[in-house]
C-alpha cells in the first residue's frame, strides 16, 4: 500500500444496542478506519450507546441521529453522503449485527486497489454462511439468481450489504434518485455502479447469522426486492 488512506465504515442501526460496542471495537482495531453510525431513532437506545462510544473515541466515531421517515435506504443515503463530504478515500457499508466480521475489512480495502467496488461475498467459495436455516439459504440463493437474471449483473453475491467503495465510484451514483428503501437499495446501488462501468470485485467472507437483536426483514421489504430489479431494468433502458 502507498499513501495512508482515510477509510470510513458506514453502519446503519435500528435496535442494535447489544451489537454495536463489539462491532465498533472490531472496526477501530484497524488503524486508519473510522466509523459512522447512522441510527434511526432506535427505541432500544442504540443512539445513546453510540454517543457514548463516540465520546470514548473522538475523531474516530461519528453518530448521525435520523428523524422522520425511517429506512435502510434513506439511512444509507444520508450516511454515504456524509462519508463523501468527510473526504474519505474508501467508504465501506456493513451491517451492525455482527454478521459481517470486521476482520474482513483489510482484505476488502486491499482489493479496492484494483476495483471500484469490492463486495464481501458469501458465495465466492461455495456457501459461507454460519447458522442459517435451510430456507434462508434457499431464499438468498433464489434472490441472487433472480437479480442476476433480470439485471445481468454477473457477481456471485449481489445482495450482500458488506461492500467497499472507492470515493470516485460512490460519488458517481445517483443517490438523489434511488427508487428503493429496503434491502433492494443494496441491489440498486450495484446496478447503478455496473451501468456506469464500475469494476466490481469480490472477496470471500464468512457470514454469521445474528445472535442478538431482531431481524428487520419484513414481507413488504421482500416484495420490494422482487419488483425493484424490473424497475431498475426499465429505468436503465429509458435512460440509455
Ligand atoms: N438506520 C436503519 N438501519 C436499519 C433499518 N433496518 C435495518 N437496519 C440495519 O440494517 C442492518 C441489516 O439489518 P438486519 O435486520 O440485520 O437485516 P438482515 O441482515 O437482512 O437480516 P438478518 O439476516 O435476519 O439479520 C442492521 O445493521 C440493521 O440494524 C432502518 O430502518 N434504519
Ligand atoms: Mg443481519
Amino acid at each position: 500500500m502507498t499513501a495512508p488512506r482515510d477509510i470510513v465504515v458506514v453502519v446503519p442501526t435500528y435496535n442494535e444496542k447489544e451489537n454495536i460496542r463489539l462491532l465498533a471495537e472490531g472496526i477501530l482495531s484497524h488503524p486508519g478506519f473510522r466509523l459512522l453510525i447512522v441510527d434511526d431513532g432506535s427505541p432500544d437506545g442504540t443512539g445513546a450507546v453510540a454517543e457514548e462510544l463516540a465520546r470514548k473515541h473522538p475523531g474516530r466515531i461519528e453518530v448521525m441521529h435520523r428523524t422522520g421517515a425511517r429506512g435502510l435506504g434513506l439511512s444509507y443515503i444520508d450516511g454515504l453522503r456524509r462519508a463523501l463530504e468527510s473526504g474519505a478515500d474508501l467508504i465501506f457499508q456493513m451491517d451492525a449485527d455482527l454478521s459481517h466480521n470486521p476482520e474482513h475489512l483489510p482484505a476488502m480495502a486491499e482489493a479496492a486497489a484494483d476495483y471500484d467496488v469490492v463486495i464481501g461475498s458469501r458465495y465466492l467459495t461455495g456457501v459461507s454462511v454460519v447458522n442459517w436455516p435451510l430456507h434462508r439459504i434457499f431464499l438468498s440463493a433464489f434472490a441472487n439468481r433472480y437479480v442476476r437474471a433480470v439485471t445481468r449483473i454477473s457477481v456471485t453475491d449481489c445482495t450482500s450489504g458488506f461492500r467497499c467503495w472507492r470515493r470516485e465510484a460512490l460519488s458517481r451514483l445517483p443517490l438523489d434518485s434511488m427508487v428503493s428503501n429496503g434491502y433492494a437499495f443494496i441491489v440498486e446501488m450495484l446496478f447503478e455502479a455496473s451501468r456506469r462501468g464500475c469494476r466490481i470485485g469480490e472477496v470471500p467472507i464468512i457470514f454469521i447469522e445474528r445472535r442478538q437483536g431482531q431481524s428487520k426483514v419484513s414481507g413488504r421489504v421482500l416484495a420490494e426486492s422482487l419488483i425493484v430489479p424490473w424497475r431498475l431494468l426499465f429505468r436503465g433502458r429509458a435512460r440509455s
